[in-house]
């Protein structure tokens, strides 16, 4: 087994999320993006993920120049903290002119906007210092099966990623898949559609996929499973780690919080493949229960992370031989047991 370099810690501003859900509004006070910044110091983790927006607020109504502009301050300020930006990712799925999709939308004019942000994501990942851009297709799907050509859909997807990959020779783009919510069914499900279109697009080496486990369980499939698929092809740039209790909505509980086996069989797919080898970070894609108070507004981040740790040292002291004895033996039975006697610790 490779032996996987130290972990490196990653999350998002809108990780420190305030409660709202479709039946109520807030429970938390808004942090400001400064105190966000100081949480992820605080927690010693090590770099912050970003939506276009999330890196230079309202977007949509600052010119190019000023887009730029502020994400070179931003830069500053990271480099202040020595916080570096892990990714960005073209919000697509606010704006009104993303209503009915972005890349797949029927309308030419709104797929034109699509890509237009998107190139400016991309140069705002420019400034911020990294190449890579994760595509979470958030309405890249349907609603009703009859409203869209989903054959029509796969090219327009490609036309999409072929104009960014074209925009910058030296970014990469991960698709994040989920199979659905907000659509019904999306486009890009699991990795195995992330990796097959990335086979269309004018350079496939630069295609590959960021793993969200509530979405891979979304999708009724294991998410370690997902990790080792898309590591056989050298294509897991970043990874979204949380948990979700079978398949309603996403609920990005914290890492190990519904299925603690699920979640150690992730991180013995990560160790068996040394993932972070190539400099990428463990993201905790995870939100406060809307019943946390205030005070513990950092508590999902911090118990994911200890969860995970703890999981790498079960990981690592996983009792191989025996393991490898019984499964010569087919002695599934006892694997089973073995494996639950080590998770709960005898
Ligand atoms: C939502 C996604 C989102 C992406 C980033 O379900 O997980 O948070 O990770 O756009
Ligand atoms: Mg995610």
């Amino acid at each position: 087994m490779a032996k996987a370099p130290k972990y490196r810690f990653c999350a998002g501003p809108w990780n420190f999320s305030e409660g709202r859900d479709p039946y109520g509004p807030e429970t938390r006070p808004a942090q400001t993006f400064d105190w966000k910044l100081q949480a992820l110091k605080e927690l010693g983790f090590d770099a912050m993920m970003f939506h276009d927006d999330d890196a230079v607020p309202e977007i949509d109504s600052k010119s190019p120049a000023q887009v730029l502009k502020e994400a070179k301050e931003l830069k500053k300020r990271l480099d202040g903290e020595g916080l570096v930006a892990e990714m960005v990712a073209p919000r697509l799925w606010f704006h009104p002119n993303t209503v009915d999709g972005a890349y797949t939308n029927n309308d030419k004019r709104l797929r034109r906007y699509a890509i237009d942000r998107s190139k400016q994501a991309i140069d705002i990942a420019g400034v911020l210092g990294t190449d890579l851009i994760v595509l979470w297709l958030a309405r890249e799907g349907s609603y009703l099966r009859e409203s869209k050509n989903a054959r029509r859909s796969v090219d327009l997807l490609v036309e999409a990623m072929d104009a960014m990959l074209t925009h910058n020779k030296k970014i990469r783009l991960a698709i994040e898949p989920k199979p659905n919510e907000p659509m019904d069914h999306a486009y890009i499900p699991t990795i195995g559609h992330a990796l097959a279109v990335a086979q269309l697009t004018t350079a496939p080496a630069r295609v590959g996929a960021l793993i969200e486990s509530a979405h891979a369980i979304l999708a009724g499939l294991d998410p370690a499973d997902e990790i080792d698929f898309a590591m056989a092809f050298g294509k897991l740039w970043s990874l979204h780690l949380n948990d979700q209790n079978g398949l309603k909505f996403d609920q990005d509980k914290p890492f190990g919080s519904a299925n603690l086996r699920v979640a150690f069989n992730q991180v013995r797919a990560l160790e068996r493949n040394a993932y972070g080898r190539g400099g990428e970070f463990i993201c905790f894609d995870v939100h406060p229960f809307r019943t946390t108070k205030p005070e513990h507004y950092l508590k999902h981040l911090s118990n994911s992370r200890d969860t995970f740790l703890r999981l790498v040292d079960k990981a690592r002291s996983y009792p191989e031989k025996a393991a490898q004895a019984l499964i010569a033996d087919r002695n599934y039975q006892d694997l089973d047991q073995l494996v639950l006697n080590h998770l709960m610790g005898s």
